[in-house]
């Protein structure tokens, strides 16, 4: 026997309700999750990489509908991948495996989409799932096979355009009695995308939490809000001698928590947006970050600092979120002072940002003009 009979054959697949009635139907809705996917996925990217992208600093749900729709557009994903991918497993290993240029180009571009489309929803699941199995740090990798994804399905439609012309408005073709239609398998791959959806997004909108047995987050912990890292995790401890280390125009400044307490308070209601698609509203009390600082109109950049050495323990903020007036340090959460998990004795809090930038146990401010 040589190697290339252990290859399957199209032919060795039983003939069932598959082909481009069905591929084309669930390539259309893979189109418009993987298209939401790639599209909030940006605007979370250059949330946490500024550079000539300003994002807006409102409304103050943004972030959390953006990365919402993110996640749950890319479970949703799963079941009509795994469909899509049985519609056309027998093309796979269509004779010849090689030859031709064209067919090689065809072949490759369709490799890489596979790997790539796979590859997103598998570690992006794993990431929300809080089972970071893999050895590399999850964004950078997963934002540069989002650009191969999006990339390689853009080459796919145009390569297939000449069939889905064809295909389109045709009729379903018939099946032999007894068997699944291919309308059948189409509902299905739809009901599992929607009770995949609707089972996980309980972190998302409360009115699922019923139904969400799937759901990453309960939404419990201290002052009726979820804890991402504790304060033991950060290696972060009760300070009774802390003070806020304003750093601006080569001076120092240092305020107690007293003074702060002392200074005018506000308060906003705002969601932890978590990056992994949970969300968590409060009513936060505290100093308006703009009102900390001299002349914050002209301010490029203020950096705020935690003594926590992880990723998280530091984060941006920019020129339009520190003029917004709901950008506060905030103090208070629900009626009582910060718990330390919450980020005592301050922890900044702003609208539409990701929860990974809303720097708990802020100990520095360092202003850029
Ligand atoms: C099951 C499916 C998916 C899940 C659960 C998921 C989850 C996530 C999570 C948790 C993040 C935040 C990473 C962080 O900042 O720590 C993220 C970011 C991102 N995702 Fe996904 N994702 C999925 C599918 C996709 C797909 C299909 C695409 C594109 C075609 C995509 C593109 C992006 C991009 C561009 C980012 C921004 C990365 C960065 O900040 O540099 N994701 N995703
Ligand atoms: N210093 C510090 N702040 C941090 C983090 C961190 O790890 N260290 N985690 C961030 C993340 S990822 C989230 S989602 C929110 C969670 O806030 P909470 O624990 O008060 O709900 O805090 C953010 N602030
Ligand atoms: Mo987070």
């Amino acid at each position: 026997m040589k190697p290339a009979d252990l290859v399957p054959r199209p032919e060795w697949y039983p003939d069932r309700p598959r082909g481009g009635w069905l591929s084309l139907r669930l390539g259309m809705w893979l189109g418009i999750t993987f298209t939401a996917c790639f599209v909030t996925g940006l605007v979370s990217h250059f949330h946490q990489h500024p550079g000539p992208i300003q994002l807006p600093a409102g409304p103050v749900w943004a972030y959390a509908v953006s990365q919402g729709i993110h996640v749950t557009s890319g479970i949703a994903s799963i079941p009509l991948l795994a469909v899509k991918l049985w519609s056309v497993a027998p093309r796979f290993w269509q004779r010849p495996l090689v030859g031709g240029v064209l067919r090689m180009l065809e072949r490759g571009s369709v490799l890489v989409l596979v790997a790539s489309a796979v590859f997103e929803l598998v570690t992006g699941l794993l990431n929300v799932a809080g089972w970071y199995a893999f050895g590399f740090y999850f964004p950078p990798v997963h934002y540069a096979v989002a650009w191969l994804a999006i990339g390689a399905i853009a080459v796919h439609v145009a390569v297939q355009l000449p069939k889905v012309r064809a295909l389109w408005g045709q009729p379903e073709p018939p099946v032999a009695t007894g068997e699944l239609n291919r309308r059948d398998v189409f509902r299905l791959a739809g009901l599992g995308a929607v009770v995949a959806a609707v089972t996980t997004a309980g972190d998302k909108l409360p009115v699922l939490r019923p139904v969400g047995l799937l759901s990453q987050r309960s939404g419990a912990g201290p002052q009726g809000l979820p804890v991402n890292r504790s304060a033991v995790a950060a290696g972060v401890a009760f300070d009774p001698d802390w003070q806020l280390r304003l750093l601006d125009r080569g001076a120092e400044r240092v305020l107690s928590l007293r003074e702060l307490q002392a200074m005018p308070q506000h308060s906003a209601l705002l969601p932890i947006a978590c990056v992994e698609g949970w969300n968590a509203w409060a009513v936060w009390e505290g100093v308006r970050l703009s009102e900390l600082i001299a002349d914050p109109a002209h301010v490029v950049e203020v950096t705020v600092r935690s003594p926590d050495p992880g990723g998280y323990g530091a984060s941006r903020v920019s020129t339009r979120t520190l003029n917004h007036p709901d950008t506060l340090l905030a103090l208070r959460l629900n009626g009582e002072q910060l718990s330390l998990d919450h980020g005592f004795p301050a922890r900044l809090i702003a609208p539409n940002r990701p929860g990974a930038m809303q720097t708990k146990w802020v100990t520095t401010l360092e202003v850029r003009r």
